[in-house]
């Protein structure tokens, strides 16, 4: 088994279907559902099968979607045909370019949102401590609208279930794009607390929404009010500052909250060298965001869901890395041989074959200039450690 074993004292369940990874959104729409195909091949290849529970979990039925979703909205989306654009119903719900239809979509969004259903289910029901879902973490999707690439919030169901067993969950997002439909859909409750890494740039960047002062509607009524927490970035940070600022504050977060149980989502286009996002990160300094969630996690379930990310080698290899240090493995940079998409991680400019490549080094970098200062970013950990004096722990 390549020495990859079960971890001492805990659980790790991976949940996967194959038939999410077959569907394209078409023409050159930049999500990628073959990343997934990419990135379990990886996680095979090192052997990480050994070291968790591989569960093919099945679809949502649409009793299990409506617990958030409108009933006419998922009406629309499970019988909506291509030719179906100039219909009333496809404005009124928001498809568009970023969410078109396509064929087998209504497959498609029960499967990723099955796998999320199922993965927090085996927490709930003590049979896992870790439970991961790659093909989940579409954090835009609303009640009765698709946003973003996002048409089911599988986020929101997880936490649902989550909800029925643990008093209070926390909801962490370092996809490159703001975390709104979960803020949005937990914006009047305590028991979830919401915290998004994002680049923010009203009116320039999607979705416009998570400035630092976005914190819940301030209303004296609203029990839910400061409990969605943001923390606003600029282009090209950096590694260093991002993993210190994470650990800052999200540490502060756990600590104080004090929740039973975590989310934490993994978009991948906070990557250097992303199609779409506009920061430096390594693929170790994602990974570091991880392993410190996971860290605060020795009495408290995790939830690790994918989300964007549209360099879909490097979202392979982050999401296996990832995979790696929820079962405390660690792996060679030499790339397994015997994997069917070698060819992908190749070439220099696909990262030379290895694992963890520097993602600013490849031919035809994407450095993005860095515009944070250090005074910015001690103002962004003062403001989130001033926000908690509000949150009950
Ligand atoms: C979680 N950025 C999702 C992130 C969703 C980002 C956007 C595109 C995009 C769409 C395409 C396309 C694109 C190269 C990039 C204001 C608009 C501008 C559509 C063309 N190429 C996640 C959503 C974001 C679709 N949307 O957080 C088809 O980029 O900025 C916007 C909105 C209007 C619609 N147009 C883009 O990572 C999974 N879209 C090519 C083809
Ligand atoms: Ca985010
Ligand atoms: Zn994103």
């Amino acid at each position: 088994s390549n020495g990859i074993e079960r971890p001492k004292g805990y659980t790790v369940s991976f949940h996967y279907n194959p038939r999410v990874e077959d569907h394209h959104f078409g023409g050159k729409h930049p999500m990628k559902p073959w990343r997934l195909t990419l990135t379990k091949q990886l996680v095979l290849g090192y052997g990480l099968q050994f070291a968790m529970d591989m569960w093919q979990s099945s679809a949502s039925t649409k009793v299990d979607l409506a617990r958030f979703h409108d009933v006419g909205y998922l009406d629309f989306l499970q019988r909506v045909t291509r030719g179906d654009e100039k219909s009333e119903l496809f404005q009124k719900f928001q498809f568009g370019d970023d969410c078109p239809i396509f064929e087998g979509m209504w497959e498609y969004c029960t499967l990723y949102a099955g796998a999320s259903v199922h993965a927090a289910e085996k927490l709930v029901t003590d049979q896992s401590d870790i439970a991961i879902n790659w093909s989940g973490g579409l954090h835009h999707a609303k009640k009765m609208q698709a946003s973003g690439f996002c048409y089911i919030n599988d986020i929101v169901l997880a936490i649902q279930d989550l909800l029925t067993q643990h008093p209070r969950v926390m909801y962490i997002d370092i996809d490159v794009h703001h975390g709104d439909g979960v803020e949005q859909a937990f914006w009047s409750t305590d028991r979830v607390l919401t915290l998004s890494y994002h680049k923010f740039d009203y009116q320039n960047f999607f979705p416009g929404t998570g400035a630092l002062d976005d914190t819940g509607p301030a209303d004296i009524a609203n029990p839910g009010a400061h409990y969605s927490l943001n923390v606003p970035l600029r282009d090209g940070i950096e590694d260093m500052q991002y993993i210190k600022l994470f650990h800052s504050t999200c540490g502060a977060c756990i600590n104080h909250y004090d929740p039973t149980a975590i989310v934490l989502q993994c978009g991948a286009d906070s990557l250097g060298g992303d199609r779409l996002g506009k920061f430096n990160l390594n693929i170790r300094a994602h990974g570091a965001c991880v392993e410190f969630v996971k860290r605060q996690c020795h009495n408290r379930k995790l939830l690790i869901i994918g989300g964007g990310g549209y360099t879909p080698r490097n979202v392979a290899r982050t999401w296996c890395h990832e995979t790696s240090l929820c079962v405390g493995a660690s792996l060679r940079d030499e790339l397994p041989n015997h994997i069917p998409y070698r060819r992908a991680f190749e070439t220099p400019v696909n990262g030379d074959g290895r694992l963890y490549p520097r993602l600013d080094n490849l031919p035809s970098p994407k450095h993005h200039v860095n515009e944070h200062t250090e005074e910015y970013l001690r103002q962004i950990e003062e403001n989130i450690y001033e926000q908690l004096r509000y949150i009950k722990g």
